[in-house]
C-alpha cells in the first residue's frame, strides 16, 4: 500500500481499519486462533476530525466511516427492546433486549438474562416506553439508562459500558408503568415512574371489585442503584407522565381521569384534571417518621398523596394532560393538553409559595399559549424555544417560551414562532440533549406514528416514521425520514463525549459474577479448563472458545438430563463474539470476547445432535462446531 493511499484511505475513514480487519482474519485464518490486536487509532482520530467538521455546520450528512455526534437511545414501544441509534445519520447502531426475548444474544434464554428478569423471565413480551439516562448535575453521565414496561409494570436498568440490561424489577401494587423520567439534581439517586391504570388497594379480589371508590394510581420513586422501590404515593386520578425540576425538589406529573370513570365516557366527563406536585423532602421525612401504610403483603412505604395531603398540591389544567416536560433552564414544567390545545407552563419558583399555602394552585401557572390540536410533548433548545408535538394536526409547533407567558400576562405578543407539517401523527419529540442543562438546540426527532405514504409500501402493517430536524437556524428544517419497527414512543439524544463503553468485557463484570461462582463450586477455570461436571441428573459443561474453536468438540450426556453449557469466550480481538446455538433445541446466546455466559435446557432428543458457533467471528466459523452425544 503506497503513502498517498494511505492518505486518502485514513481521510475516508474507515480504510485502514478495514485493512487491519482483513490481515486479522486472513492470520487467525492461518494460525488458527485470532490473538491480534485491531488498532486503529489513526482512522478514528480522521473519523473524530471529519465528525468535528460536520458538527460545525451541523449537517445530517454522515459519510461512510465517519462517526455520528450523539448517542440516540430509542424505545423500543411494544417490541420491548431499546435500541442505539446514531444522531444525525439515523443508523440503528445496535439494539439492546429488554422485554423481550432475543434469539441473537440469548436475552431470556440464557442463564444469566433469567437471573436479571427474576421473577418475570417467563414473560416472553413488553412494552417500552420511556429510555432516559442517569444524570449528575442535570447532566446526562453516562451511566445507566432506564426504561418502563407499560404491559408488565416493569423497570429496568441498562448499563451504558456494556449497553446490556442489567437489572429488571416488577413495581408492586399498581398496573401499568407509563411515565418514566430521573431526578436529576444533584443526582439521580431515583429513578421516578407513574403506575397509570387504577387498582383496588388491596388488589387481591377479596373487597368490592365493582366498588371503584378503593381504585388507586401510584406514583413510584426507586432507587436508581439497588433498583428497589424507595416508595410510593397514592394520588387521586390516574398517572400519566412525570418529569423531575433541576433543584432537586420537586416532581410532577400529569393526570387524566380525575373522575375514575371505568370508561372513555365517563373518563373524558370533567372540564379540568390536574397535574400532581410531589415535595421529594415531604415524601422522604413521611417515609422516615413511619407515616405510611403497606399493601398486597410486600413492605414498600405507601404515602398518601390524595388530595388534601401535605405530601403533594394539585395544579387543575384542561382535562387530560398529556406530556410533563421541565425546560432546560429549570424554570418551568410544561403540561402538554392533548384534548386541549394549550400547554399549562407552571413556573417551579412558585412551588415553595404553593407548598406553603401562600399561593392557590392555579396561581403556579404563568402560561397556557394555544399551539393547535393534540399537543401531547415538548422539547426544548437554547434559545428559549419550545417544539411540541400536535398529534391531530400532524405538526409540531415552535413557540417561544416567555412570549407565552408575556402573553398570558396580557401582553400582545405573537409567541409561535414556526408550525412545521410531520408525516404523520406525532407523539413524542426530543431535542439533543434538550431534557439537560446541556440542550443545544441542534437536532429535534418527531416520533410519528404513522408513515402511510412515505415510504414503499410493505403491507397493511407499516412502521412508524422518526424524523429529523434540523433546528439550529431560525426555522426547523425537516432532513430526514426514518423508518422504524413498532414503535419508538420516546428517545433520548446524549453527545458522544458522555458515554463511554468497554471494548471486551471485564472479567469480574457482575452480569456473569454468579455464573463464575458456580464454576468455582465446580471447582472449574473456566479460562483455562473445559470439563464437564455431572450432578445427578444435572450435567454442566464448561468450553472455552476462541477463532475457530470451542474448547470442546463433543461431549456426552444421558436423554433427559437437564444441560447447562458455560462458554468462555477467550478472544481479546475487539469485534469477535462467538455464539453457541444447539441444532433442534432452541438453544442460543452470544459469548462476548472475554465474557462467560452460560444456558440450560433439557436433552430431550437421543443421538448426535451438533452445536456450533452462530456469529459469525472467523474464516472458518462454519468448521465452529462440535457434537453433543445424547445416549438413549
Ligand atoms: S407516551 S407518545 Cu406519549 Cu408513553 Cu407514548
Ligand atoms: Cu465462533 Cu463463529
Amino acid at each position: 500500500m503506497s503513502k498517498n493511499i494511505d492518505k486518502a484511505q485514513i481521510e475516508q475513514g474507515n480504510a485502514p481499519e478495514n485493512a487491519d480487519r482483513r490481515s486479522f482474519f486472513g492470520k487467525s485464518a492461518i494460525l488458527g486462533a485470532g490473538a491480534v490486536a485491531a488498532p486503529m487509532t489513526a482512522a478514528m482520530f480522521a473519523t473524530m476530525a471529519k465528525a468535528k467538521a460536520s458538527e460545525a455546520a451541523n449537517s445530517p450528512v454522515v459519510h461512510p466511516g465517519e462517526l455520528d455526534e450523539y448517542y440516540g437511545f430509542w424505545s423500543g414501544g411494544h417490541s420491548g427492546e431499546v435500541r442505539i441509534m446514531g444522531v444525525p445519520s439515523m443508523r440503528e447502531l445496535m439494539r439492546i433486549p429488554v422485554f423481550n426475548i432475543d434469539s441473537a444474544t440469548g436475552w431470556g434464554l440464557t442463564d444469566e438474562s433469567k437471573r436479571i428478569k427474576g421473577e418475570s423471565a417467563h414473560l416472553l413480551a413488553g412494552d417500552s416506553h420511556h429510555p432516559h439516562m442517569s444524570m449528575t448535575d442535570g447532566r446526562y453521565n453516562g451511566k445507566y439508562v432506564f426504561i418502563n414496561d407499560k404491559a408488565n409494570s416493569r423497570v429496568a436498568r441498562i448499563r451504558c459500558d456494556v449497553m446490556k440490561t442489567d437489572k429488571i424489577i416488577t413495581v408492586p401494587n399498581i398496573q401499568a408503568v407509563h411515565g418514566l423520567r430521573v431526578q436529576k439534581v444533584p443526582y439521580t439517586k431515583y429513578v421516578i415512574c407513574n403506575g397509570e391504570f387504577e387498582i383496588p388497594m388491596n388488589n387481591d379480589g377479596k373487597a368490592s371489585l365493582e366498588d371503584v371508590s378503593t381504585y388507586r394510581s401510584l406514583f413510584n420513586v426507586i432507587d436508581a442503584e439497588t433498583m428497589e422501590v424507595s416508595f410510593q404515593v397514592m394520588v387521586d386520578g390516574n398517572l400519566d407522565n412525570t418529569d423531575a425540576d433541576y433543584d432537586g425538589k420537586y416532581f410532577a406529573s400529569t393526570c387524566y381521569n380525575s373522575e375514575m370513570g371505568m370508561n372513555l365516557g365517563e373518563m373524558i366527563s370533567a372540564e379540568r384534571d390536574h397535574v400532581v406536585v410531589f415535595s421529594l423532602a415531604r415524601c422522604e421525612a413521611a417515609v422516615k417518621a413511619g407515616k405510611f401504610k403497606t399493601y398486597n403483603g410486600n413492605n414498600v412505604p405507601v404515602l398518601d398523596g390524595r388530595k388534601g395531603s401535605s405530601l403533594t398540591r394539585y395544579i387543575p389544567v384542561p382535562k387530560s394532560p398529556h406530556g410533563m416536560n421541565t425546560s432546560p433552564n429549570g424554570k418551568y414544567f410544561v403540561a402538554n393538553g392533548k384534548l386541549s390545545p394549550t400547554v399549562s407552563i407552571i413556573a417551579i419558583e412558585k412551588l415553595d409559595d404553593l407548598f406553603s399555602d401562600k399561593i392557590k394552585p392555579r396561581d403556579a401557572i404563568v402560561g397556557e399559549p394555544e399551539l393547535g390540536l393534540g399537543p401531547l410533548h415538548t422539547a426544548f433548545d437554547n434559545k428559549g424555544n419550545a417544539y411540541t408535538t400536535l398529534f391531530l394536526d400532524s405538526q409540531i409547533a415552535k413557540w417561544n417560551v416567555e412570549d407565552a407567558i408575556a402573553a398570558y400576562g396580557g401582553k400582545k405578543v405573537n409567541y409561535l414562532r414556526q408550525k412545521l407539517d410531520v408525516h404523520y401523527q406525532p407523539g413524542h419529540n426530543h431535542t439533543s440533549a434538550g431534557e439537560t442543562r446541556d440542550a443545544d438546540g441542534k437536532w429535534l426527532i418527531s416520533l410519528c406514528k404513522f408513515s402511510k405514504d412515505r415510504f414503499l409500501p410493505v403491507g397493511p402493517l407499516r412502521p412508524e416514521n422518526d424524523q429529523l430536524i434540523d433546528i439550529s437556524g431560525d426555522e426547523m428544517k425537516l432532513v430526514h425520514d426514518g423508518p422504524t419497527f413498532a414503535e419508538p414512543h420516546d428517545c433520548m439524544m446524549v453527545h458522544r463525549s458522555k458515554v463511554k463503553t468497554k471494548k471486551l468485557w471485564t472479567r469480574d463484570d457482575p452480569i456473569f459474577a454468579e455464573t463464575l461462582a458456580i464454576a468455582k463450586k465446580d471447582g472449574v477455570d473456566p479460562m483455562t479448563q473445559n470439563k464437564v461436571i455431572r450432578d445427578g441428573n444435572k450435567v454442566r459443561v464448561y468450553m472455552t472458545s476462541i477463532a475457530p474453536n470451542y474448547g470442546m468438540s463433543e461431549f456426552k450426556v444421558k436423554l433427559g438430563n437437564e444441560v447447562t453449557v458455560i462458554v468462555t469466550n477467550l478472544d481479546q480481538v475487539e469485534d469477535v463474539t462467538h455464539g453457541f446455538c444447539v441444532t433442534n433445541h432452541g438453544v442460543q446466546m452470544e459469548i462476548g470476547p472475554q465474557a462467560t455466559a452460560s444456558i440450560t435446557f433439557i436433552a430431550d432428543k437421543p443421538g448426535v445432535q451438533w452445536y456450533y458457533c452462530n456469529w459469525f467471528c472467523h474464516a472458518l466459523h462454519m468448521e465452529m462446531r462440535g457434537r453433543m452425544l445424547v445416549e438413549a
